[in-house]
């Protein structure tokens, strides 16, 4: 048996990268039984046909770290949640939507801002929101290369995604990353057009320098739907750290007097901007509860 991560499932098969190559293999069909079927990212082990090396059957899928419904995909080490400092305009919420749906999942978030070279103070400015959350934020620019060897850094020997709106460069960026992804990008304008992303499908790509990544039009709110409001806090790190001894127990740190998190955001140790949208979210989920 050999062991490999599946990279893409077209038609029925699922490519396995492994020390021998990339193999080509059909699912086992008590998979489908089971209703765990493979995912992309998955770390499986084949079995090769005698006749053809190249190709093979996955036999076993093993234990998953973590799982995602859209985009199907396992075992995601970080997610980079990118945005643009202009064209399109950073939609902070959208942004922390992200964050959230990283953090309940046990994925690390990483800011990535791009178009730096458009407008670098809106860069410094986000920056300063997300650093305060403790994320690591990456300033790049994919046109004038800036910031590349950085976010190499990051990537290297990790299973990333790639999340964020329609234009913010991230199959920009990931072009930069290596000659041979030739992914797909698309102008900005023709993509309001179309209302629609120019990536549409998810492969994980090897990564020259060690590591995968993978572009995706980003993970829908599926997977925050079911989120508890009183789970949120616990989602924002800055929220969660200085949580404790709020007046009333069980405070939701949105509209209670004594609240030791609105004290944080007058000291300035939280973002408004997040605090806000923590807010928003907050006031989502509790309307999800009562229906
Ligand atoms: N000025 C500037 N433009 C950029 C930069 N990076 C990407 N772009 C442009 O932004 C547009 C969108 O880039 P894409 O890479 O297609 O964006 P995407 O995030 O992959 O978009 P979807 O696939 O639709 O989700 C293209 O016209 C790029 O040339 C950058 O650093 N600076
Ligand atoms: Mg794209
Ligand atoms: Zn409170």
């Amino acid at each position: 048996m050999l062991t490999g991560t599946i990279i893409k499932g077209i038609g029925g098969f699922y490519y396995v990268q492994t020390t021998e190559g990339l193999i080509e293999c059909r699912a086992r069909g008590r998979f489908r039984k089971d209703g765990a079927k493979p995912m992309i990212g998955d770390m499986v082990q084949i079995l090769q046909t005698a006749e053809d090396v190249t190709k093979g059957s996955v036999e076993e899928i093993l234990p998953r770290k973590n799982s995602f419904i859209r985009p199907p995909v396992a075992n995601i080490d970080q997610m980079i949640i990118t945005m643009a400092t202009s064209n399109p305009e950073p939609n902070l919420l959208l942004v922390d939507r992200l964050t959230v749906e990283a953090e309940a999942a046990g994925v690390k978030p990483i800011i990535c801002v791009n178009k730096l070279d458009l407008d670098a103070n809106k860069a410094e400015q986000i920056k300063a929101i997300y650093e305060k959350a403790g994320y690591p934020v990456l300033l790049v620019s994919a046109r004038e290369e800036t910031g590349i060897a950085e976010l190499e850094a990051v990537l290297k020997d990790k299973i990333t995604a790639f999340a964020g709106n329609s234009g913010v460069g991230k199959s920009s960026l990931l072009n930069r990353l290596s000659e041979a992804f030739g992914l797909e990008t698309g102008d900005v304008s023709e993509k309001t057009q179309r209302g629609r992303h120019t990536t549409r499908h998810t492969e994980l790509f090897e990564l020259p320098f060690g590591g995968y990544v993978f572009d995706t039009p980003g993970f829908s709110s599926y997977e925050t739907e079911g989120l508890m409001p009183e789970e949120l806090a616990g989602l924002f790190p800055e929220i969660r750290q200085a949580e404790g001894g709020c007046r009333f127990a069980g405070c939701a740190h949105v509209a209670e007097p004594g609240c030791v998190v609105k004290d944080a955001l007058q000291a300035g140790k939280i973002a408004p901007e997040r605090y806000e949208n923590y807010c928003i979210l907050y006031a989502e989920a509790k309307n999800n509860k009562m229906w």
